[in-house]
C-alpha cells in the first residue's frame, strides 16, 4: 500500500495531477519536499520530472531494476525506470517505436538520465552471448563519445558539447539487434580556446594523465597538461574526476566495440597532433618587398607532428604561413601575416578535430549497425546539450539555445497543442488551456527567407567583404518591432529604457531566457571554410586515418561549389530528427537543476520556479488533468477488448463505436472516465486503462484454461 501513501500524500504527491489545490507555489513545495526527502523523480502523468541531486543516490540497484521490472506504473514510487519500462514494454508488446526526450538547461542531469534509460533497458531485456555483446557495445559508446565529445564548462564538469541521438534497434522479441548514432554541431571551439575555469574536451587530459610512459613518447607527448597552449598552459584536474582512469576505461571501451589497436593508436596519434598544434609558435618577418609574412618560430613542434602524420614538414609549413591564390590562369603564393598563420593554424586543429569526433561516430556505428533487411523496433534516445546562457554567448550558444528551442516546441505540439486540438478535432467537450507557443522564437532563427540562420547565410555568400556589422544592422531592421529580438537600436525604437546592450550584440528572448548574443566570429564559424592549402596538404599527409578526414584534399576532386554552412546544414539535421522524434510516440524526460552551485541536495526555490515556469509544467498539468490519458480508434479498441463482455464476444456484427459502447457500460466504467469521440473512445486514467488490460489477461488465462479442458475432453 505504499504506493498509495505515496501518491496521495498531501505534502508530496508522486503525480502532480492530484495536486490539490494546484497552483505554482504547491507544484514548487512539493518537488521541494520530495526533493527533501531524496525522492528526485515526480511525475505528471507519464511525463518524468527529475530533479538533479548532485550526490549518488541508492536508487540505480539491481534489485531496483528488477522491482520496475513488467511493474505496475501506479504501484511503485516515480522513478526513470518507471517510464524506461514502460516505453520498453510498449515497443515490444504493442509494437510501437519510441523515443525518449531528454530536456533540461545545462548541469540539469540529462546525459546521467540518458545513461539510467539505457543500462535499464539493457538490465531487463534478454540475455545470451550475442545479444550481451551487442549490450555492451551500445553501453560502452558513452564513455567514447564522452571522452572526445564533454568538457568541463561554468555549468557542467561533465558537459555535453555535441548533440548526440541514438536509436537502438530491437527485433519482435524485444532483443537488441544494435543501434545508430547521430551527433550535432561539436562546439569545436572550444579547441583553441576556452574561458577560464572550464576546459578542454575531455580525451586531452584523460591521455596526459592515463597515457602510459612509452605511449606518450610515441604520441610525441609531454606528461601534464601544463605544457600544452590548448589546455590554457594550466594544471587542470577536477576534484571528483579521475582522468587517468577515465582514460583506462576508455580505452577498455574501445576493445569492446572492436577498435583494433592500430585504429586505437591512429585515434590517439591524431588526438596528439591536435594539442600540439597548439604549440606551434609562429614569428613575424618580413619579405623583400616590405610585406608581413610568417615563418615557424621553432621547427620542433611541427617537425614532430609531420613524423606523426608522416609528412613532409615543409608542406605543412607552407601550408600554415602561406596561401595559394589563383588569378586568372596564373597561382600565386601569397605570404600570411602572423596573425593570419595563427588563424589557419587554429582552424586546422578545430577542423581536424571535428572530423576526427565525426569519424568516431561512424567507427561506432559501424560496430553496432544492424544489417539491413532486418524486422526491427526502434527506441530513440535523445541527450542533447542544454540551453545555455554565458556571460558571453556566441555562434555555439546560439545554436545550442536553438536546438532547445525546437525541442521544447515538439513537447508544446505533442503535449499541449495537438492534445486539445485533437478534443476539439473529436467533438469532445474542452476548455482550453492557455499556453505559450514557441513557434514563434523558432521561426524568428529558422524561417528560410527571412529567418536570422538565413540572414547569416545570405552575409556569408555576399561577395566582397563580409562583416558582422553589417549583418546584425540587417537584424535590427527586419525584427525591429519582434516581441522577442531586441538590441541596442531596436530597443530605442521600442521604447525599453535598458541601453546596457552593448553594439554588435543581439538578445533574443528564447522560452527559457533572455540571452544576449555577441555576433563576433557569426561570419566565420557560419562559413566554416579551410584553406584548400590546409585540406591538400593534410591529404597529402601519409596517415591513413588523418588523410581519410580530408578527401577534398585531393587535388585530383578539387571542387568549386562552396560547402553548405554550418547552421544551414544544423538547421536541416534538426529538421530531420524532428521528423523523426514526430514519428515515435515520445516519452518525456524533464530535468530541473536544483542549484547553480553543483551542489549535492540544494534547492533554490526561485531557481526551480523559472525552470517550472519556463518547461510550462504548470500548463502540461493542467491539460493532464482535464484530460484523458489514453485514446484508440473505437475498431483496434473493441478487437481488443471484445472478449470482456457478453455481448460484444465472440462477434458484434454492430459499428465499432456501438460495440465500444456496449462493452463498456456493460463492465461498468464510470462514465467520467470515458468520452466517445467521433472516431476513437478516450480514456481519463491510465488506471482505467490498467484495469481493463488486467481483466483482459485474466479473461485469456481463463480462456486459455478453458480451451485446455476442451482438448483433454476430446483425448
Ligand atoms: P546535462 O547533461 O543535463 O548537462 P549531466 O547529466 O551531465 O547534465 O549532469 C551533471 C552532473 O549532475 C553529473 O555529472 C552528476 O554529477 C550529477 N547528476 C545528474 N543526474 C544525477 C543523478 N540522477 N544522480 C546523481 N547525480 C546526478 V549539459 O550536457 O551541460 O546540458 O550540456
Ligand atoms: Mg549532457
Amino acid at each position: 500500500m505504499e504506493a498509495a501513501t505515496t501518491l496521495l500524500d498531501a505534502e508530496a504527491v508522486g503525480d502532480l495531477v492530484l495536486l490539490d489545490p494546484l497552483t505554482e507555489e504547491s507544484l514548487l513545495r512539493t518537488l521541494q519536499e520530495r526533493f527533501r526527502r531524496s525522492d528526485i523523480y515526480t511525475y505528471i502523468g507519464d511525463v518524468v520530472i527529475s530533479v538533479n541531486p548532485y550526490r549518488p543516490l541508492p536508487i540505480y540497484t539491481p534489485e531496483k531494476v528488477q522491482e520496475y521490472n513488467n511493474c505496475n506504473f501506479f504501484a511503485v514510487k516515480p522513478h526513470i525506470y518507471a517510464i524506461a519500462d514502460d516505453a520498453y514494454r510498449s515497443l515490444r508488446d504493442r509494437d510501437r517505436d519510441q523515443c525518449i526526450l531528454i530536456t533540461g538547461e545545462s548541469g540539469a542531469g540529462k546525459t546521467e538520465a540518458s545513461k539510467l534509460v539505457m543500462s535499464y533497458v539493457a538490465a531487463v531485456c534478454s540475455k545470451g552471448e550475442e545479444v550481451d555483446k551487442v549490450k555492451e557495445q551500445l553501453l560502452q559508446s558513452n564513455p567514447v563519445l564522452e571522452a572526445f565529445g564533454n568538457a568541463k564548462t561554468i555549468r557542467n564538469d561533465n558537459s555535453s558539447r555535441f548533440g548526440k541521438y541514438m536509436d537502438v534497434e530491437f527485433d519482435f522479441k524485444g532483443e537488441p539487434l544494435g543501434g545508430v548514432i547521430s551527433n550535432y554541431l561539436l562546439e569545436k571551439s572550444r579547441i583553441v580556446r576556452h574561458t577560464k575555469g572550464e576546459r578542454n574536451f575531455h580525451i586531452f587530459y584523460q591521455l596526459l594523465a592515463g597515457g602510459s610512459a612509452q605511449l606518450l613518447q610515441q604520441l610525441k607527448l609531454r606528461q601534464g597538461s601544463q605544457h600544452y597552449g590548448y589546455l590554457n598552459r594550466e594544471k587542470s584536474s577536477l576534484p571528483g574526476m579521475d582522468d587517468a582512469a577515465n582514460f583506462r576505461a576508455m580505452q577498455d571501451a574501445m576493445a569492446v566495440i572492436g577498435f583494433s589497436p592500430a585504429e586505437v593508436t591512429a585515434l590517439l596519434e591524431v588526438t596528439a597532433v591536435v594539442l600540439k598544434l597548439g604549440n606551434v609558435e609562429l614569428s613575424s618577418c618580413y619579405q623583400a618587398s616590405g610585406m608581413e609574412a610568417c615563418s615557424i618560430a621553432e621547427p620542433r613542434e611541427l617537425h614532430e607532428i609531420c613524423e606523426l602524420i608522416k609528412l613532409d614538414p615543409g608542406t605543412l609549413e607552407q601550408a600554415l604561413c602561406s596561401r595559394t591564390v589563383k588569378a586568372r590562369d596564373e597561382t600565386v603564393l601569397t605570404a600570411l601575416s602572423v596573425s593570419q598563420g595563427y588563424y589557419c593554424r587554429d582552424a586546422l586543429a578545430k577542423n581536424i578535430y571535428s572530423r576526427l569526433f565525426d569519424w568516431l561516430v561512424n567507427r561506432i556505428n559501424t560496430s553496432i549497425q544492424v544489417k539491413p533487411g532486418k524486422q526491427r523496433k526502434v527506441m530513440g534516445v535523445l541527450d542533447i546539450y542544454g540551453f545555455e546562457i554565458f556571460q558571453d554567448n556566441g555562434f555555439e550558444q546560439f545554436i545550442i539555445n536553438y536546438c532547445n528551442e525546437k525541442l521544447q516546441q515538439i513537447f508544446i505540439l505533442m503535449t499541449l497543442k495537438e492534445e486539445q486540438e485533437e478534443y476539439v478535432r473529436e467533438g469532445i467537450k474542452w476548455t482550453p488551456v492557455e499556453f505559450f507557443d514557441n513557434g514563434i522564437i523558432c521561426d524568428l532563427i529558422e524561417n528560410s527567407k527571412c529567418g536570422i540562420l538565413a540572414m547569416l547565410d545570405e552575409e556569408c555568400l555576399r561577395p566582397g567583404v563580409v562583416n558582422e556589422d553589417t549583418f546584425v544592422t540587417k537584424l535590427n531592421q527586419l525584427f525591429a518591432t519582434h516581441k522577442h529580438y531586441e538590441s541596442k537600436e531596436t530597443q530605442n525604437a521600442k521604447h525599453v529604457t535598458d541601453l546596457s546592450l552593448p553594439q554588435r550584440c543581439f538578445r533574443i528572448h528564447h522560452y527559457a531566457g533572455k540571452v544576449t548574443y555577441n555576433v563576433t566570429g557569426f561570419i566565420e564559424k557560419n562559413n566554416d571554410l579551410l584553406f584548400r592549402d590546409l585540406s591538400q596538404a593534410m591529404w597529402a599527409a601519409r596517415h591513413t586515418l588523418l588523410r581519410s578526414l580530408f578527401p577534398e584534399g585531393d587535388p585530383q576532386k578539387v571542387s568549386l561549389k562552396l560547402p553548405p554552412t554550418a547552421g544551414f546544414q544544423f538547421k536541416n539535421s534538426v529538421a530531420t530528427l524532428m521528423k523523426n522524434l514526430y514519428s515515435k510516440n515520445p516519452n518525456y524526460i524533464r530535468c530541473i537543476k536544483p542549484n547553480d552551485t553543483k551542489t549535492a541536495m540544494l534547492f533554490t526555490p526561485e531557481l526551480v520556479l523559472a525552470q517550472i515556469r519556463y518547461l510550462g509544467l504548470m500548463e502540461n498539468v493542467r491539460v493532464r488533468r482535464a484530460g484523458y490519458a489514453f485514446r484508440q480508434l473505437y475498431s483496434p479498441f473493441l478487437q481488443r477488448y471484445k472478449m470482456l463482455g457478453t455481448k460484444t464476444w465472440p462477434r458484434w456484427s454492430g459499428s465499432d463505436r456501438e460495440g465500444t459502447e456496449v462493452l463498456l457500460s456493460e463492465l461498468k466504467l464510470p462514465p467520467e472516465e470515458l468520452a466517445y469521440g467521433y472516431t476513437k473512445i478516450f480514456i481519463r486514467s491510465p488506471r482505467t486503462l490498467f484495469d481493463l488490460e488486467k481483466r483482459r489477461q485474466e479473461r485469456i488465462s481463463e480462456l486459455a484454461t478453458l480451451i485446455q479442458k476442451m482438448f483433454r475432453g476430446w483425448r
